[in-house]
């Protein structure tokens, strides 16, 4: 049996620590804690609480000494785009507001001020999403200036829980080009770009990839969770590592990673930065070892959560494929990127807006609400498919569908219906998985990326849908 590796995952709804490690050529995985994640309000803005998730990243950490499972090295991802900045005293300068704040409203039109919407595409390929960190850096720059005078370092959030845990800062590659920051040639921060805009050069640090070391945890540390580890460099990018454990053994096929976003594309080795790309709307995040996810985020099972946060009974998950199945007569169909689906105060209310601007019947009853999500979405998938298909000139066979949302049974047989693609689900961790991969491919127990995703395709059942 190999050593132990933990993976810390945080997604925007959840978050656990999953031991990780091989038996046999195969990976085993064990879950060892647990926490909620969500959205708090502070100072009239949506933020994450971090201090919250640190004590729960211990809880964790407390819980492998508890089963005597102590890792020969911890790796911790998280969702994309959030950071925190660090004054000189390394104390933490305002609030940690998250993706989902209206703060960066408007911010785009100032930013392509400065430089036109489409120089910024060809420049790093990065979607345009109107929480990236960018445009979040942009909104600080014009209404709490002091903040970045003040700024010493910028971390992302897996960053600053590392540096929680180790004392020492590093930022990571993956992340980092979901900033908008990153130019897609040279792999590094576009200085050019961040002089342009007037932000602080100095607070975006040296760019390490996966698999480096971030440092052993600080003593105080190790006092109070009873061991000591090395902290090591997944792709801290939650979708990063998300893909890397993908089981796509060939060029065909299209991964799905479902959770609070569903993100959706193929892996590719050169990124497109064109116009053409740019109009779409697809995105080349960095990868493991410099391969590009070539993506689309599209809304996902955030709008499900809304809805059974809303709805005013606790369903269960077949309980809610029973009442959308009932409510399948309904006929309206809702853009599911349209942005007033981003941080609505209600879903439902967002969903009946939507439908009245669009002169579409309005959904009612619960059935109808989740009928309308589930078929969009489904919808969605389906031109995505399509969009990729007419990008890259190819006709994809099948659709690997990895995260928490690769449960949705429902989803799974709207999604093959509205596709026609062969579906393929699992690994649920793999977001996990990716990130011990990483820790894994460090320490040479496994040879590279090839041998790590067929470990992946031999260790999981891999299910097709409707079979
Ligand atoms: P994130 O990491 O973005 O927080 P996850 O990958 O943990 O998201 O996926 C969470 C989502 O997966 C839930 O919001 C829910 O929609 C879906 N999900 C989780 N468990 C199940 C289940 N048993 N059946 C159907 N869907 C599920
Ligand atoms: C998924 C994810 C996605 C980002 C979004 C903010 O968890 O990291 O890749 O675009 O969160």
């Amino acid at each position: 049996m190999g050593s132990y590796y933990l993976a810390i995952d945080i997604g925007a709804s959840s978050g656990r620590h999953i031991l990780g490690w091989l038996e046999n050529g195969k990976v085993r995985i064990e879950e060892i804690y647990r926490f909620e994640n969500h959205l708090i309000e502070k100072n009239q803005h949506l933020c994450w609480d971090l201090d919250q998730l640190f004590q729960e990243v211990l809880a964790g950490l407390k819980m492998c000494k508890q089963y005597n499972r102590i890792p020969q090295s911890v790796g911790i991802d998280t969702w994309g785009v959030d950071f925190v900045l660090l004054d000189d005293k390394e104390n933490m300068l305002g609030d940690t507001i998250a993706y989902r704040d209206s703060r960066t409203q408007g911010i785009d039109e100032e930013v392509y001020k400065i430089i036109s919407e489409a120089d910024l595409y060809h420049r790093n390929g990065i979607q345009k999403q109107i929480f990236n960190s960018i445009y979040q850096l942009y909104a600080i720059k014009l209404k709490q200036p002091e903040l970045l005078q003040k700024a010493h370092s910028f971390l992302m959030i897996p960053e600053y829980l590392n540096f929680l845990l180790t004392g020492s800062i590093k930022n990571e590659y993956t992340n980092a080009t979901t900033t908008q920051l990153v130019h897609s040639t040279t792999q590094d921060w576009d200085f050019d770009l961040i002089d342009k805009l007037g932000l602080p050069k100095q607070i975006f640090g040296t760019l390490y990839q996966p698999k480096s070391s971030v440092g052993q945890f600080r003593q105080n540390i190790q006092d109070e969770v009873g061991f000591s580890a090395e902290v090591v460099l997944p792709a801290t990018h939650d979708t990063g590592s998300a893909v890397l454990a993908a089981p796509l053994v060939d060029g065909d096929s299209i991964y799905l990673s479902s959770g609070t976003w569903s993100l959706m594309g193929v892996e590719r080795m050169i990124p497109d930065c064109t116009e053409k790309s740019r109009q779409r709307n697809f995105t080349n995040e960095g990868g493991y070892h410099y391969r590009y996810r070539y993506l689309k985020n599209i809304m996902g099972l955030w709008m499900m959560q809304s809805l059974r946060m809303e709805f005013k009974h606790q369903y269960k998950f077949s309980e809610l494929y029973e009442l959308a199945k009932i409510g399948d007569y309904f006929p309206s169909y809702v853009d599911v990127n349209d942005v007033s689906f981003l941080a609505p105060k209600s879903m439902r209310q967002a969903l009946q807006a939507y439908c009245e601007k669009t002169k579409q019947e309005k959904p009612e009853t619960e059935c109808e609400f989740l009928s309308c999500v589930y078929k969009s979405l489904a919808k969605s998938y389906a031109e995505t498919v399509r969009e990729i298909e007419a990008v890259t000139g190819k006709t994809y066979t099948c659709i690997h569908i990895v995260g928490g949302g690769c449960q949705d049974e429902y989803l799974n047989l709207l999604t093959a219906k509205y596709t026609g693609k062969d579906l393929y689900t699992g690994p649920i961790e793999a977001t996990a998985l990716g990130n011990i991969l990483a820790q894994m491919l460090k320490t040479n127990e496994l040879k590279d990326l090839i041998e790590a995703r067929e470990c992946i395709k031999k260790s999981f059942d891999i299910k097709k849908v409707g079979a």
